[in-house]
């Protein structure tokens, strides 16, 4: 019978041994390079919405301005989707072209 002594009677729930380490995904937000926003436009975005410094900022700008692409933050899904809008919308605000887009990063 199953509760005589030393019977293996064992129900118990195996217990999951692997750690869960999983972090949340991150995003990163990019800024596009056109020929048309002025560039102390993108630096003011980048400064108001980044919390750059000028000279932060100018660099980012420039970076931008040559390669037409840079990182300007890594954010969670939720920051990242604020921080586009936030800039799509000023931009538009002021009639620019400027545009901002967001990456899941690796
Ligand atoms: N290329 C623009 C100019 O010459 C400047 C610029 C820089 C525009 C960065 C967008 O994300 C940008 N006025």
């Amino acid at each position: 019978m199953s509760d005589n002594p030393g019977d293996d009677n064992d129900t118990s729930v195996l217990v999951e041994t692997r750690p869960k380490t999983k972090r949340p995904p991150l995003y990163k937000v990019l800024l596009l390079n056109d020929d048309y926003t002025p560039m102390e436009f993108v630096v003011h975005v980048l400064e108001r919405f980044f919390g750059m410094t000028h000279a932060e900022a100018f660099e980012i700008m420039l970076t931008v301005h040559k390669k037409g692409v840079a990182v300007v933050g890594v954010f969670s899904h939720e920051i990242a989707e604020t921080k586009v809008g936030q800039v799509m919308d000023f931009a538009r605000r002021h009639q620019h072209p400027l545009q901002c887009t967001m990456e899941r990063e690796e």
